[in-house]
């Protein structure tokens, strides 16, 4: 078992032994017991079965759970895996590397299914399982892809707070399922994968632990487009060999003559100063799905002149309209864009793969991309979505409203869900129609986590107190503003393009301070060797620098999250219908311990509750019986 240990442990893995190597990881001498991680299992299966999935309380269960496994198309194995994008990077380096962008004529594509189609269809809720059992099929039939966007956004926090598995062992489970393709990650600049500002040192730390665990690409934005609030990042990213995106978030319309805060030198301007602090590439991030397809042409026709590091286009098809968008992206000279498998594709999500992958066949700047291997894959992917159909909003169709809230993708299903948990579902275009008030009254500010949550958090608010957002400023209402909102006036996410109106900065603020100067400032640098003892002491165990890093970014998640895989041991492996639905009743399921050690499970029968409240839960495992006692939730 130390061996077990030693040969899966990260810092070994990347060469990092020091002659206090084993002195340093305690872990390496934690020998599991078999049996014991099995009885984990069982109690959460037995839990599963007896109370349900914590995840689906308050949801409607789907009228037929789809137990049906999703089938990995057959992948020829004894082939050579394909060099692929990360294989060039690792050669040629950055710089090198996105130079050569440039001089491809194939339109180049990002592909989002596993970070942003499902943050945005069905609330971040897609399991690791679900990406693992495709990933290798990635790294041999679509290693053309110029990147999979897999990380970052949401997917830390929601990994842990629902899903109960490990953000990290996401990243190094994919890694070594796909070692030849990107990975790209969505990075909230000084607000890291958080919500709030972190201090300088949390920053860098976390982005250098996340390169040293695997990943590529960083796509670096600032939810307020405040190039100031993105440079400490930029700065360490340029220090890892990964590559550093940075992004120019877009709002508003340019082709809007009436709109002058967000025109197109407004845009350049920025991309030109992002270019000058060394950035590799730039995204342009149309993260609510507002540029329209003239608008792109123009816009990326002038980043093209202007910018001479790649473009990289990022939209959202709320409306439907995006695919226009993305074919004039790539007549005006756009490097890559970003879209997600078909059946992950449409409103909310990116604009269809498949699809923009056909209508760009036979012309000047055709994918490369194969028909028939994007298809098989795309069937895959069908059937995980059914999975998370408890997740889904009632949406169905695009709609031209986006241009009105302006409420970015990522957000949106997020906010429904908020909404719900609130009792205004059923008032659900109210709450767009306050957002975008409030967005107004806020002095139209760019919208993305987590200024967008700001702004979403003021408009439930609204709503749930049948205000309008001119009643914050008129009238003689005292209104008690969200923390967020507060936190956001005094100057915690940085400052928007133009400033905070006066009117609603006194209003929300009324006498307390406020500074305009970098968040990062007004944050003295955490001392992490205290974090960690804290942790430590907390857990009762030693840590390793990925869990200190997820603790800093979300301190109570990652502490429950740890209670959890105490208890309950490592649930990532259990398939999504058993892990969110239960066990079926009298059949066999297979659940992988680690590689290498299946279990097989059979649930056999749910006995009665006795006085305590309590039933027994009986199985077979590996052949043997079982049995498991559950308390029941009343
Ligand atoms: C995020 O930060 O999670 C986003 O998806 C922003 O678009
Ligand atoms: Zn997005």
């Amino acid at each position: 078992p130390f061996v077990t240990n030693l040969v899966n442990e990260p810092d070994f893995l990347e060469g990092k032994c020091t002659t206090r190597f084993i002195d340093e990881k305690p872990q390496l001498f934690h020998f599991p017991k078999k049996r014991d991680r099995a009885t984990k299992l069982l109690r959460f299966l037995g839990e599963v079965s007896v109370n349900g999935n914590p995840l689906l309380k308050g949801k409607d269960e789907p009228k037929e759970v789809v137990r049906r496994i999703a089938p990995v198309p057959a992948m020829d194995l004894s082939k050579e895996r394909p060099e692929g994008s990360r294989d060039r990077l690792l050669k040629l380096g950055p710089e090198a590397f996105t130079q050569e962008i440039l001089k491809e004529k194939k339109l180049l594509v990002t592909d989002t299914t596993m970070r942003d189609a499902h943050q945005s269809l069905f609330a971040t809720r897609m399991r690791t399982h679900d990406m693992l059992n495709v990933a290798e099929r990635y790294s041999r039939e679509h290693s053309d892809l110029f990147s999979m966007e897999m990380w970052g956004g949401a997917t830390f926090d929601t990994s842990m707070r629902f899903l109960k598995e490990s953000p990290w062992d996401r990243l190094r489970k994919l890694r070594k399922a796909c070692p030849n393709i990107l990975f790209q990650m969505l990075f909230r600049g000084s607000n890291g994968v958080g919500y709030t500002n972190y201090p300088d040192n949390v920053v860098r730390e976390f982005i250098q632990r996340c390169a040293a665990e695997g990943m590529d690409v960083f796509r670096i934005f600032d939810s307020l487009n405040w190039v100031e609030n993105m440079k400490v990042a930029i700065e360490e990213t340029l220090k890892t060999g990964a590559i550093c995106e940075a992004t120019v978030c877009y709002t508003g319309d340019i082709l809007d003559t009436k709109r002058t805060k967000y025109t197109l030198e407004y845009y350049v301007k920025m991309a030109k100063e992002l270019e000058s602090l060394g950035a590799h590439m730039i995204a342009l991030k149309d993260m609510a799905g507002l540029l329209k397809p003239y608008a792109a042409s123009e816009l990326i026709s002038a980043l093209k002149a202007e910018v001479n590091i790649p473009i990289h286009l990022h939209t959202h098809d709320t409306s439907s309209g995006q695919l226009a968008t993305l074919v004039k992206a790539a007549e005006a000279g756009v490097d890559i864009v970003d879209c997600a498998f078909g059946p992950l594709s449409g409103l909310t999500s990116q604009a269809n793969l498949n699809t923009l992958v056909e209508m760009m066949r036979y012309t000047e700047r055709e994918t490369g991309m194969e028909y028939e291997a994007l298809e098989r894959t795309g069937e895959y992917w069908g059937v995980v979505r059914q999975y998370y159909s408890a997740f889904e909003t009632s949406q169905r169709y695009g709609a031209a409203d986006v241009y009105r809230h302006e409420m970015p993708g990522g957000q949106y299903t997020n906010l429904f869900q908020q909404a719900s948990s609130l009792g205004l579902a059923e008032r659900w275009f109210e709450v767009c129609d306050r957002y975008r008030q409030v967005n107004e009254t806020f002095g139209d500010i760019v919208k993305v986590t987590p200024s967008s949550k700001v702004v979403g958090d003021m408009a439930l608010m609204l709503v749930a107190n049948n205000l309008q957002a001119s009643d914050l400023i008129q009238g003689g209402k005292d209104v008690a503003f969200p923390q967020s909102v507060v936190d956001m006036m005094q100057g915690w996410l940085g400052q928007p393009e133009g400033g905070f109106p006066d009117d609603i900065r006194n209003k929300v603020l009324k006498d307390k301070d406020y500074f305009t100067d970098r968040p990062g400032l007004h944050k003295d640098p955490m001392d992490l060797t205290v974090v960690r003892a804290e942790v430590e002491k907390k857990l009762e165990r030693k840590i390793t620098d990925a869990e200190l890093m997820a603790y800093v970014m979300y301190p109570d998640v990652f502490v429950d999250f740890a209670n959890h895989k105490r208890i309950y041991g490592e649930v990532m492996n259990i398939p999504t219908p058993v892990y969110l639905y239960g066990l079926p009743m009298h059949e066999e399921v297979q659940i992988e311990l680690d590689e290498g050690k299946t279990l097989f499970i059979k649930l056999v029968a749910i006995g009665g509750e006795n006085q305590d409240g309590e039933v027994t839960v009986y199985f077979e495992l590996n052949g043997q019986p079982r049995s498991i006692n559950i308390m029941t939730e009343s």
